[in-house]
């Protein structure tokens, strides 16, 4: 593969940027001055972003892809002539059943998209990001990554997939000019998160969040996102665990009233 041109835009990719905290990601990093390319399922979510983004004068490319299609994932990454930075972000979780009771299909749902999304878009950008000089790759885990709780069993075993993921791979990228960044937010209020989790049932999904004082919004993770990215190339943040202060454990949360 030859050189991107030296001219070319620092580029970041973003899956998962049609809502919430890859949305979020795209718009920050894009105000960093990356040229933002937003990947998802749902182009007219992806557009919605992408607009909001050129409405603050800056630009993004949008482009549809999948990430537990491999196929697409090398459509979009041919199209590419420079990646600086890949946020692992498309994934999240489905269903509180506890494990005796769990689809076995939801789980496997959790691990495509988490887990083996993280490993093909990873692989795919890899010669990109490794070529650019200064990589960075970033997968957004959670707190999950590193306990469990009742209900969480599938969504747990993935993120610590995930988080298995990272570790192994800054092992062996070590003395490539790629970083590799694992950001694991705890409670982080979404419009779609919990209610995924919750199979669309609002009343439950609001509960999650009910009396907690401020809990983390998508902008501080994107806000997470961006320090590490724009630290000095020799700095690796290796692992970034970050909560609302109300909840100082998973299950350890103050709620008010
Ligand atoms: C989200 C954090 O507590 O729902 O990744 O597992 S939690």
């Amino acid at each position: 593969m030859s050189p991107a041109p030296k001219d070319a835009q620092r580029t970041a990719l973003i899956t998962g940027a049609g809502s919430g905290i890859g949305a979020a990601t795209a718009h920050r990093l894009a105000a960093e001055g990356y040229r933002v390319v937003l990947t998802g399922r749902r182009v007219g979510a992806l557009e919605q972003v992408a607009k909001r983004i050129t409405a603050d004068g800056m630009t993004a490319d949008v482009q549809p892809m999948d990430v537990t299609d491999p196929s697409a994932i090398a459509t979009v990454v041919d199209g590419l002539v420079r990646c600086d930075v890949l946020v692992n972000n498309a994934g999240g979780a489905i269903g509180t059943e506890e494990v005796t009771d769990a689809d076995p299909s939801d789980w496997r749902t959790m691990f495509e998209t988490n887990v083996m999304g993280a490993l093909s878009t990873t692989q795919a950008l890899l010669p990109l990001l490794t070529e650019s000089g200064d990589g960075t790759v970033i997968l957004i885990s959670s707190t999950a990554a590193f306990t469990v709780y009742e209900g969480g069993g599938g969504y747990s075993a993935a993120k610590h997939a995930e988080h298995a993921l990272a570790g192994t791979l800054r092992m062996e990228l070590c003395g490539q000019p790629v970083r590799v960044v694992e950001i694991a937010p705890g409670m982080v209020h979404t419009e779609e998160f919990s209610l995924n989790r919750y199979r669309g049932d609002t009343d439950r999904a609001a509960a999650v969040y009910a009396g907690v004082d401020r809990p983390l919004v998508a902008e501080d993770v994107a806000d997470a996102v961006a320090w590490t990215v724009t630290r000095p190339s020799h700095v690796n943040v290796d692992f970034l665990v970050m909560r609302p202060r109300a909840q100082a454990a998973q299950h350890k949360v103050h709620r008010q009233g």
